[in-house]
């Protein structure tokens, strides 16, 4: 058992790890909290011989460190250096970073392989699926304006993947981290706005020359598909951008579904006083081959319909957007789509990203979340999100077994 990292579905729950150095372990060196991440990933890797680690995400304290990460995990992977990305966000225990890794299986057999094409580019095998992780796009060129930012690193995620010949049609997943995303700024055609909506603005205008996962889809689809996406700050300035596409060979036929949720707007048709041109995503995305899937929830806050809820709440917020979550991915709204069977409970995600404004809230937040969800690995970062009333947000992925009747 356990010979070999080729778990008979497309899609395992073991591969997603979280590591974080123990809140002790703040105030030790960079390298000392790199060597016990790493340690913890390696271990939990044990078993599982034909892992590699295919994309991992970095939450760092201070984002000047990246250079460091980087040279350490050059040293550690050698030729089988994963996709990094770095978001410029403070894990809450005061720790230097955080991880998240995703594990693919890497054998012998082309099939089930993954290619480590670049630094910011790897390619995975699996089950007539590829995968295909495009990390830490920035813009490849100054400039003060958000909107030339954001269309800038679109084109530069877009260049990145087509260059192994997967067009930007086939992204069914993106985070898009913007450092002070509530605040205001200046466009030669917009005239005073915000960064969150200048970066809307840029999406819409990307995307739309764009038809997403055609052919892939349930036949009967009517509503817009976008990908499932993050949309969130970050300390500084920056603009990173990174996301995942796949490509199905037409034996093993995967399909995509676009999910939204029954209790909110999409956000796709949000009314123009949240910004002028509406946030292009949808709420989770299925992708199922076989009887197995994956679900990617979206960054999910506390939004009813189209309005934010619980202002000055940290508690209610967190409860409502968990409720979201829960209603998102719930067996009755996968029904609701066409897809029978594949839904799952809020403590079935495999891992989540709990995204906090504000420093006085994490204990509350997080008691919450280990309460409701004990069995689901969790980062919890500092950072701003879209809406200024908005205290917290999480994202997640889960792993499903279809059900039977
Ligand atoms: C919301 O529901 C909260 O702009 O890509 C969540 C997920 C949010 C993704 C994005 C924004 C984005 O509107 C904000």
């Amino acid at each position: 058992m356990n010979a070999e990292f080729t778990p008979d579905a497309p899609f395992a729950a073991r591969s997603v790890v979280v590591a974080i150095p123990s809140p002790e372990s703040g105030a030790k060196s960079l390298t000392e909290q790199l060597q016990e991440v790493t340690q913890q990933i390696q271990r939990k890797m044990q078993g599982l011989p034909s892992a590699c680690v295919f994309q991992q995400t970095v939450f760092l304290r201070d984002y000047e460190d990246r250079a460091a990460c980087q040279e350490f995990w050059r040293q550690h992977y050698g030729k089988r250096m994963p996709a990094i990305v770095y978001v410029p966000q403070a894990p809450c225990e005061g720790q230097a970073l955080a991880v998240e890794a995703i594990l693919a299986a890497n054998t012998q057999d082309p099939a089930n392989s993954v290619d480590f094409v670049s630094e910011e580019l790897v390619v995975g095998h699996h089950y007539g699926i590829t995968w295909y992780f495009a990390a830490q796009q920035t813009p490849p060129w100054l400039t003060e304006d958000v909107y030339e930012q954001s269309v800038a690193s679109f084109r530069r995620l877009n260049t990145t993947l087509l260059s192994e010949g997967v067009e930007f049609d086939n992204v069914i997943r993106t985070w898009l981290y913007i450092g002070n995303i509530t605040e205001p700024t200046f466009s030669k055609t917009e005239g005073e706005t915000q960064r969150y909506k200048e970066l809307n603005r840029a999406r819409t205008d990307f995307f739309r020359k764009i038809t997403f996962f055609e052919g892939l889809m349930p036949p009967s689809w009517s509503v817009p598909a976008y990908p499932a996406s993050t949309g969130i700050g970050g300390n500084g300035n920056t603009l990173v951008m990174s996301a995942l596409a796949v490509k199905t060979d037409s034996q093993h036929r995967a399909t995509i579904v676009p999910l939204e949720n029954p209790q909110q707007v999409s956000a796709f048709d949000y009314g123009a006083e949240y910004s002028p041109k509406s946030p292009k995503f949808s709420r989770a995305l299925l992708l199922a081959s076989g009887d197995s899937g994956v679900i990617f929830v979206s960054g999910t806050a506390s939004i009813t319909n189209a309005e934010s809820r619980f202002d000055d709440e940290p508690i209610a917020q967190t409860n409502q957007t968990m409720e979201n979550i829960e209603v998102l991915i719930a067996e009755e709204n996968l029904a609701a789509h066409g897809k029978k069977g594949f839904g799952c409970r809020l403590d079935e995600l495999a891992a989540v990203r709990v995204y906090i404004k504000r420093p006085q809230d994490y204990e509350v937040i997080r008691d919450i979340c280990e309460r409701e969800m004990p069995n689901v690995q969790k980062i919890y970062t500092f950072s701003d999100v879209c809406r200024p009333e908005l205290l917290v947000e999480i994202e997640g992925i889960a792993f499903t077994q279809q059900r039977g009747e």
